[in-house]
């Protein structure tokens, strides 16, 4: 017995395929909705029907929540599940959703509501007896506020945006002389990214591993947990690798921060899958952070340890039925990691990298689970997220976790445009991830980005390698060939004169892998569409290779776009608050005279 018909849902990418993938094994009928950018993308090609959400900017599409009921009204499906992103911490769409009589697949609008509000979260916490960040509930109003804080608790202080979460509008404060500046750039932010500018005051914690509790709780009260994951391994607060069991968190500590993790959920009367998100600091402490009421990216490494779909648990407990299991039935086997693939430029600073796939191969064997939402002839679009992939796997230990996904990082074939997978590669032979450090530092540095590039350029078996000389210039390009010698077979690095319509077409590819902010021609495109937040030089100026040119925000991402050679800045053409498009001239490099 199917507890729905038909299920819309309300995303994009490797998420919908995912949900997708459940509702099919629960007999349920699979609604797509798309975007006109989206209309021949992969989660469409996944559903069993699709309907396209009206006219109007596709970088807004799946935000129209109108739009959105409306397909489900015209598809007649039951339920909508949000993923996550989007509308899914929308408590407005998720009224809308219910009020049009159809099911939401997640929390109430009350629970999302409340945490949504970072300051009055932490007052229900606190009220539950749950341990929270020290600091102050309320908001501060000014600098002088935040100035009598540090007398009270001692400096560090972090300023936090209180309709913010996951790092948007935080500022650091190390004493009395920074709390005006502090107040005023998180208030800023907060008023920009969540038109909220409520900021409020925490106790800066130094160097904390980022553990988090998977819940689950249905509409008969029960509510259990599902172990932790680390998510220690971000840059800028976008995560990176995530996995669990956290090394910094043995069985005692589990069942701690696991019964915190359940008192918070009852507390906010929750129901459905939920993440507690927590700092642990070196001392072993445990604080509540925030609660994402959501299905999370990286909600995969705890399907692995656990043996349980989390989304079909968001189905049933949707459907009013009991959780499958008990806290007792859960049991926690292995060590899972997971890998955000993301389409991005680690020498460009992690610069999003949209364009086609030209080529792809996923990995496989024992262990390996490959969530993605794209196939090979799939252009990644600018508009969105540039995630792409997850590289999921599973092992008896750590170390033979972090083995195979060494193993499968190698076997994964993305070509077309920069990823991650040579940046994962590197970053997990790297001694800090090994010895389960919290790896600040390396993530961001340029030794890190050297190994990615080299474990990049090492993959392409089997066909030409990029640039001879040091300046591309050369009419000979090492190729690799298989060859067999005596029945044994080698790989050989030949260094041949190419003929001269290969070398055209080799200039013609380089060209294009520079066009990521850059061309030959010194000329400096925006590569997504954005808003320019700072512009760093002016007409004029000279630059060095590498340096800041401006600073574009989208996605609530600043991407640095920088000068793809030393030269002199000319025909300058934006201005901060500039909307740029994708492929737009920002200006030239010209070469110095
Ligand atoms: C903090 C913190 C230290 N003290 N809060 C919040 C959002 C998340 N992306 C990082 N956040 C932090 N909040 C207090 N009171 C430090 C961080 C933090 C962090 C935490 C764990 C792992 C990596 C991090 C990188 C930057 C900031």
């Amino acid at each position: 017995m199917s507890p729905f018909s038909k299920v819309l849902v309300a995303n994009r990418g490797e998420i919908a395929i995912r949900i997708f993938r459940t509702l099919r094994e629960l007999g349920i009928g699979c609604v797509a909705i798309y975007s006109d950018v989206d209309r021949r993308a992969a989660h469409v090609r996944a559903a069993d029907e699709a309907y396209r959400l009206g006219p109007g900017p596709a970088a807004e599409s799946y935000l129209r929540g109108e739009l959105v009921v409306e397909a489900a009204r015209r598809a007649g499906a039951e339920a909508i599940h949000p993923g996550y992103g989007f509308l899914a911490e929308n408590a407005a769409f998720a009224r809308l959703v219910e009020e049009a009589g159809l099911v939401w697949i997640g929390p109430s609008p009350s629970a999302i509501e409340l945490m949504g509000s970072k300051t009055a979260a932490r007052a229900a916490m606190r009220t539950a007896g749950v341990p929270i960040i020290p600091g102050a509930v309320d908001p501060v109003r000014s600098g002088e506020e935040i100035a009598a804080l540090g007398e009270e608790l001692g400096y560090p202080l972090i300023v936090k945006a209180a309709a913010g979460g996951g790092g948007k509008g935080m500022e650091i404060v190390r004493g009395a002389a920074d709390t005006e500046r502090a107040f005023e750039a998180a208030t800023r932010q907060g008023e920009k990214y969540f038109a909220d500018p409520t900021v409020y005051v925490e106790r800066y914690l130094e160097d904390p591993r980022h553990v988090e509790v998977q819940v689950l709780a249905d509409a008969h009260g029960h509510v259990i947990h599902l172990g932790e994951r680390d998510c220690t391994i971000q840059r800028r607060h976008q995560k990176l690798v995530e996995e669990t069991p956290s090394p910094g968190v043995d069985d005692e500590l589990r069942g701690r921060i696991g019964a915190i993790a359940v008192d918070a959920a009852g507390a906010a009367g929750y129901r459905s899958a939920g993440t507690i998100e927590g700092l642990l600091t070196r001392e072993g402490e445990y604080f509540f952070m925030e609660m994402n009421t959501r299905i999370q990216v990286e909600h995969t490494v705890t399907e692995l340890v656990t043996g349980l779909d989390l989304v079909r648990e968001q189905v049933l407990i949707a459907a009013g039925e009991p959780l499958s299991v008990t806290q007792a039935d859960v049991v926690l086997r292995g060590h899972a990691i997971e890998c955000r693939i993301n389409a991005e430029d680690v020498s460009a600073g992690f610069l999003p990298a949209p364009g086609r796939i030209t080529a792809y191969e996923e990995p496989g064997g024992p262990g390996v689970r490959v969530d993605s939402g794209i196939e090979a002839g799939d252009e990644v679009s600018g508009l969105y997220d540039p995630m792409i992939a997850k590289l999921i796997v599973h092992d008896v230990d750590r170390e033979s976790a972090i083995a195979r996904m060494r193993r499968a990082l190698a076997e994964f074939r993305i070509e077309g445009t920069p990823t991650l997978v040579g940046f994962h590669r590197a970053l997990l032979e790297h001694p800090c991830f090994a010895a389960a450090g919290t790896c600040v530092g390396v993530i961001d540095s340029p030794e890190l980005a050297q190994r990615a590039e080299e474990l990049t350029q090492s993959f392409s078996h089997g066909t030409t390698s990029v640039a001879g000389g040091p300046d591309g210039a050369t009419s000979t390009a090492p190729r690799l060939v298989d060859v067999e010698v005596d029945g044994r077979s080698y790989e050989v690095r030949l260094h041949v004169t190419e003929p001269p319509w290969t070398a055209l077409a080799r200039r013609r590819r380089e060209r294009g892998a520079a066009g990521r902010g850059g061309t030959a021609d010194g000329a400096v495109v925006s590569p997504m569409q954005g808003t320019v937040l700072t512009v760093a030089v002016a007409d004029g100026d000279e630059v060095a290779a590498g340096q800041l040119v401006c600073v574009v925000e989208a996605m609530k991402m600043e991407n640095e776009i920088v000068a793809p050679r030393a030269g002199v800045v000319r025909d300058l053409t934006v201005a901060p608050g500039s909307a740029v498009g994708t492929g737009q001239l920002v200006c030239r490099v010209a070469a110095p005279a």
